[in-house]
């Protein structure tokens, strides 16, 4: 038993090690999700945005990347853009509390990325993924899926919804595992 324990404890930490430091989370900007005007161009325009809160719990330097996958050739993928607030999110008031914003990261029009953003413990962020017009352009689409990936000098937490990572299935189910044990003996 005392071994089970012993290696239980192993495997959780290992699971742990693995995830700590880099979070990750993703989703679709689709037809049905709601519109506002914070679109990358300028022009006035009504863009899908998704909007997944998230915190770190260490004050410091962060990096946020988009990706947008889908078919090749690119231009049939989202042509995505990224704004992060600060505290509060208000759709209808999309320049207030934004504390940074990008159109195409170093992977072109398939990625956006904020490099080393300051972020402070204990505060709530919003990441808001839209796309750069509301119409297809040669460089992309309005909508589509896209993934998001954050690291920085501490572990920064999405809200839901989250993918469960493998490895916490594998700690959950041998946590239910070691009851059902206990119960037994
Ligand atoms: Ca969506
Ligand atoms: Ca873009």
């Amino acid at each position: 038993m005392k071994k089970i324990l012993s290696l239980m404890a192993l495997a959780c930490t290992l699971a742990l090690t693995a995830t700590a430091g880099a979070a990750t989370t993703s989703g679709s900007l689709d037809l049905s999700d709601p519109t506002w005007g914070g679109c990358g161009s300028t022009v006035p325009l009504s863009c899908n945005y998704d909007v997944v809160e998230f915190t770190v719990d260490t004050t410091g330097l962060y990096t946020i990347d988009t990706f947008y996958p889908g078919d090749v050739p690119a231009d049939e993928n989202l042509d995505g853009y990224i704004r992060v607030f600060e505290s509060a999110f208000d759709p209808a008031n999309d320049g207030i509390d934004q504390i940074a914003f990008d159109d195409d990261g170093p992977g072109g029009q398939n990625t956006s990325q904020i490099l080393d953003l300051t972020l402070t413990a204990g505060t709530s962020y919003f990441l808001v993924v839209t796309s750069f017009t509301d119409v297809p352009t040669i460089f992309g689409q309005p909508n589509g899926a896209w993934e998001a990936d954050a690291n920085g000098v501490g572990e920064v937490t999405f809200a839901a919804p989250i993918p469960v990572p493998a490895a916490v299935w594998l700690m959950m189910s041998g946590l239910i595992g070691l009851i059902a044990m206990r119960r037994r003996s």
